[in-house]
């Protein structure tokens, strides 16, 4: 028996979890199992308790919020904090200067700082928008789970280097459940400098995406990309439309703009066709998408979440140092969101 005959109850059990990746679970990737609908099935199987989940959330956001979701996959909130407030926030944010992790991308550095005690205190001004009903409200419903976010602060450097683009100016979808990110950008967005864009619509699963997701599984992960051998599918633009999808949405917004969505949906960065700097207020949840209730989840307590991004850097830095799993955020020492 080989090593890895050995692992395949823990391949089995990762079937019942958010793993996603056909290239380093056999069972997720194993085209006679995909022919007979595996993939498929954790999609819709998902999708179904997500919706169930999302029935008993909805008390928690308006309803033209709500239908604005349901029908787009996202909400966009401008003018979203008190302006006096709002550049109180940024101001004291863009002059922060902590400690930074840097993940490069192509030619562009993704920078994220955890937003946890010591940011708080540092900057408390934060505590109005994670405080707010509406984030609060539309964080929970779009991620299906009674639960706090994980929070940073995230910049978007592009064209730092002479490189290939920023893989994530490819359409893609994160994985294979509806998942939520938001954005509270801090920075205003110009339409050719990388806007985060997202086609509308493309959260639901209908018979046709239910099709791709089928086709796809069964040529990952030889015949596809890197990226979406990983579950994180890619789709050409020109290939939307044989969706019944219409045209992506780039959000060149305002500062002071929130954007709530469900990555389950394509999107994308947009291209930046010059140097530039994007930071935002980053939130993202994910739990196990086969859990039949929204809430019991023990890391949202109070005094816990802020310390998760802590907790997650040092093991996967503990990990690293031993050459057992690479990660690919650098403790890069203290840095401002903006500094090169
Ligand atoms: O930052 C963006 O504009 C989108 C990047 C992306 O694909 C993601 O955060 O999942
Ligand atoms: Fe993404």
């Amino acid at each position: 028996m080989n090593a890895r005959a050995l692992l395949y109850p823990l391949y089995a059990a990762q079937l019942a979890t958010g793993a996603k990746s056909f290239r380093d679970n056999p069972l997720i990737g194993s085209p006679a199992l995909n022919r007979r609908g595996l993939h498929t099935r954790r999609v819709a199987l998902a999708h179904n308790l997500a919706g169930w989940r999302r029935s008993h959330l909805a008390h928690l956001l308006s309803p033209e919020d709500r239908a604005a979701f349901d029908r787009d996959g996202f909400v966009e909130k401008r003018d979203f904090l008190p302006p006096a407030l709002f550049s109180t926030l940024r101001d004291a944010v863009l002059a922060r200067r902590a400690p930074a992790r840097d993940m490069v991308q192509g030619d562009t550095i993704t920078r994220r700082f955890a937003v946890d005690p010591a940011y708080i205190r540092d900057v408390p001004a934060l505590r109005a928008p994670l405080a707010d009903p509406v984030w609060r409200g539309l964080i929970r419903y779009a991620g299906s789970f009674d639960q706090e976010p994980l929070v940073y602060v995230q910049s978007i450097l592009s064209h730092v280097r002479d490189a290939e683009p920023d893989p994530q100016t490819a359409f893609h979808a994160d994985t294979f459940h509806p998942t939520v990110k938001a954005w509270l950008f801090l920075t205003d967005v110009a339409e050719d400098e990388g806007p985060f864009t997202y086609v509308p619509g493309s959260h639901r699963l209908t018979p046709a995406r239910l099709a791709w997701e089928q086709a796809m599984s069964l040529k990952a992960p030889g015949g596809v990309d890197r990226l979406s051998a990983r579950g994180s599918f890619r789709i050409a633009e020109s290939d939307l439309p044989s969706l019944g999808l219409s045209a992506p949405r780039a959000f060149a917004v305002p500062a002071n703009t929130l954007v709530v969505g469900d990555t389950f949906g394509f999107h994308a960065r947009g291209p930046s066709v010059r140097p530039s700097t994007r930071v935002e207020i980053w939130a993202y949840g994910r739990r196990n998408p086969f859990l039949p209730f929204a809430g019991l989840d023990p890391l949202s307590t109070a005094g816990l979440a802020e310390r998760r991004i802590g907790w997650n850097w040092a093991w996967r830095d503990w990990l690293h140092a031993r050459g057992w799993k690479g990660h690919p955020w650098r403790d890069v020492g203290p840095k401002t969101p903006a500094e090169r």
